[in-house]
């Protein structure tokens, strides 16, 4: 059965990490998954990804920056997620319109109204059937984070949003925890301090909940 499902959270949380591994306990289950990525996943989006993530002299302000998200969001939906959906697939998606109301809304302090119209608009309406937010404390998930960094080339190294302070990824945190109290029936808030295993199986239990039953 097609479902839609993403992950979110601040850098470093596990996002990555968890979503490879509910695709391969799914896909043992007989479903047909397909795994993407924002921004990216379009020949469009992993060039603006390129322009949001290392920016070089010339940083985009906040507004350019929602945009820039919201034209990869339309690309990526309409030639990827749309028909993926359309042919049966499970589509898990490493991060989604939680990402923007939380970075551009809650982090830069755009008017989050205006952010949840902007997804709209971008997304045609289209919204997770389910969505995993995997909270942990800013330090942890910045300490990962770098050490992932760390061990990337220098034309691939994606920091410009580490490098931002800690008030900044604390009013990110902030902001997916209040998209959770607001739907509550979509999102789960996922413990992501504990172990990588602890946190499959506790999302593997969702999943069978929610999606499998
Ligand atoms: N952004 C935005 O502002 N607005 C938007 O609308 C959208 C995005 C869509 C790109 O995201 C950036 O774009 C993002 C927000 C902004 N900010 N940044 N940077 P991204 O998803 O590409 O980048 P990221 O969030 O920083 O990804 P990440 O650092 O790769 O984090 P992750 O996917 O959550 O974690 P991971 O790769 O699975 O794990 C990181 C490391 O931690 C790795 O070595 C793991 O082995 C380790 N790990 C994972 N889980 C654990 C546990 N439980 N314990 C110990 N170690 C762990």
């Amino acid at each position: 059965m097609a479902f839609f499902i993403t992950f979110e959270g601040i850098e470093g949380c596990g996002k990555t990490t968890q979503m490879e591994m509910l695709k391969a306990y799914l896909e043992q289950g007989g479903a047909e998954v397909l795994c993407v990525r924002e921004p990216g996943g379009t020949i469009l989006g992993e060039r603006v990804r390129e322009l949001l993530l290392n920016a070089g002299d010339e940083e985009p302000g906040p507004l350019a920056e929602l945009f820039l998200y919201e034209a990869c969001r339309a690309q990526l939906v309409n030639l990827v997620i749309k028909p993926a959906l359309a042919s049966g697939k499970t589509v898990l998606c490493d991060r989604f319109i939680d990402s923007t109301v939380a970075y551009q809304g809650y982090g830069r302090g755009l008017d989050v109204k205006a952010v949840y119209a902007a997804n709209e608009l971008a997304t045609n309406g289209l919204r997770p059937d389910l969505t995993l937010i995997l909270d942990c404390a800013v330090e942890t998930g910045l300490k990962r984070a770098w050490a992932r960094i760390e061990a990337a080339t220098d034309e691939n190294r994606e920091d410009r949003f580490e490098k931002e302070s800690l008030l900044f990824h604390n009013r990110v945190r902030a902001g997916y925890i209040e998209i959770a109290k607001k739907e509550p029936e979509r999102v789960q808030v996922i413990d992501a301090t504990v172990e990588i295993a602890s946190i499959h199986r506790a999302i593997c239990d969702i999943i069978t909940k929610k999606v499998l039953s």
